[in-house]
């Protein structure tokens, strides 16, 4: 049977842009959200978040009829389940939103249907959300009683796509489609082909599942060495930037970037399902994260020894001297502030210096609300000119294009290497 209408439920950062995908190759799409500002911002033709060339998607979409959004989910042929998994205050899974899509989507099924997951998810997550979807609905059959026969088919199959480059990775990136049967994976695989480009690979659910956690932690933990490194290099004092660059013209060698540690709602915080899972067998997993989480204070600790250095060099007081931050998304050239470790340094230099602490941010228009009141807001060429001390937090490219030789503080800490 093919798909005529398709409902994507949850529509943040990943069902957005895979609605709009749909709805781009003239399928009926329906968007679902709790958020009701979201639903009549997409009603609208307009998107509550931001991402490179989705808004023009999203409106001709929507003008064209073929994207509507509501805030209850409706009947549709294909459900697709995009919606947040964070971790709980242990750094176990929070399955909960996943489990509240299921429910509200069993009463809306009807035989021949296909439901994937694509939430980040701990292994067996799309198997539990099958059970909970057979317990409400006893009249229809599901792949874990009667496999390739089953009335309602289930597959999970995870998003890869990089924030910024949502529009042309959701298309051209490979899929992962995990079915709980062939029929499943193959329906699923059916399903992604109306837009995308790249190949559908198939396998099982909890492989499926396990893909995507190993992803995220793999560019953990290779982050996690480079940020070593750079704990390193800063004792024995070696230009850590430059060792990389050197180890990595080895033919099998490559190493990330060290930064001021990893952000985001996804390599910061995958890992840990491994990890909740499987606490004895993940320990290199485990320790990544350490490693990571702790690169923001040992920032501020290298703010702390410079500063110590300007005041008795300069004789000045610490309340006469000016900081500036400069950066405070989680990655380069985007708006977007959370889980950012740039965020938390300048908050708490903020929070411990006595003097004034400016924020560069060329991204945002306006202090975050943890921020006002602490910082001061300024365009990059005050803060070069007006600083004591200059503290580089993210290599956005408004930054990248100064070059070192105009930065005329003596006292810098860069954590991008960008002025090395
Ligand atoms: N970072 C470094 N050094 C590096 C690379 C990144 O410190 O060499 C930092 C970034 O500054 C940032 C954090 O890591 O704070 C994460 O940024 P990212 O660009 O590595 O990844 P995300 O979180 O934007 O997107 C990742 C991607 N996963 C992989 O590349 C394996 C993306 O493909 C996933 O779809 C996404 O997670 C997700 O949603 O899971």
């Amino acid at each position: 049977m093919s798909f005529e209408t398709i409902s994507v439920i949850g529509l943040g950062y990943i069902g957005l842009p895979t609605a709009a995908a749909f709805a781009a190759r003239q399928k009926k799409v329906i968007g679902v959200d709790v958020n009701q500002h979201a639903v009549d911002t997409i009603n609208q033709g307009k998107i509550h978040i931001v991402e490179p060339d989705l808004d023009k998607t999203v409106k001709t979409d929507v003008e064209a009829g073929y994207l509507k959004a509501f805030t209850t989910p409706q009947r549709a042929d294909a459900f697709l389940i995009a919606v947040p998994t964070p971790f709980k205050d242990d750094h176990q899974p929070d399955l909960s939103y996943v489990m509240a899509a299921a429910e509200s989507i069993a009463p809306l099924l009807k035989k021949g249907d296909l439901i994937i997951l694509e939430s980040t998810s701990p292994t067996g997550a799309t198997e539990q959300m099958a059970q909970r979807l057979a317990a409400m609905r006893a009249d229809l059959t599901f792949p874990q009683q009667q496999g390739e026969n089953s009335d309602i088919d289930i597959a999970y199959c995870p998003e890869r796509v990089l924030p910024g480059k949502v529009m042309v990775e959701l298309i051209k990136n490979d899929r992962v489609i995990g079915g709980m049967t062939m029929k499943s994976s193959q329906r699923a695989s059916e399903l992604y082909r109306i837009f995308l480009t790249g190949e559908c690979v198939i396998t099982n659910a909890k492989t499926a599942e396990m893909c995507k956690l190993t992803e995220n932690s793999f560019r953990d933990v290779n982050i996690a060495f480079a940020n070593e490194l750079s704990f390193i290099c800063a004792e024995q004092g070696i230009n850590v930037w430059e060792l990389i660059n050197l180890a990595n013209r080895h033919p099998r060698v490559n190493i990330l970037q060290p930064g001021p540690g990893v952000g985001g709602h996804c390599i910061a915080v995958d890992p840990w399902f491994i990890v909740a899972q499987n606490p004895k067998q993940s320990r290199l997993i485990q320790t990544a994260r350490l490693v990571n989480d702790s690169k923001p204070i040992w920032v501020v600790d290298q703010v702390k020894k410079v500063l110590a250095d300007c005041l008795t060099e300069t004789g000045k007081r610490a309340n006469e001297i000016k900081i500036s931050c400069f950066g405070l998304t989680f990655k380069p050239d985007i708006d977007d502030l959370r889980e950012s470790p740039a965020m938390q340094i300048t908050k708490m230099i903020a929070d411990w210096h006595t003097g004034t602490t400016y924020v560069v941010e060329p991204n945002i228009n306006e202090l975050p609300n943890v921020l006002k009141g602490l910082c001061q807001l300024i365009s990059t060429e005050v803060a070069a000119a007006n600083a004591d001390i200059i503290l580089l937090l993210v290599d956005h490219k408004q930054f990248k294009a100064i070059k070192g030789e105009q930065i005329r503080q003596k006292w810098v800490v860069d954590t991008k290497g960008v002025w090395r």
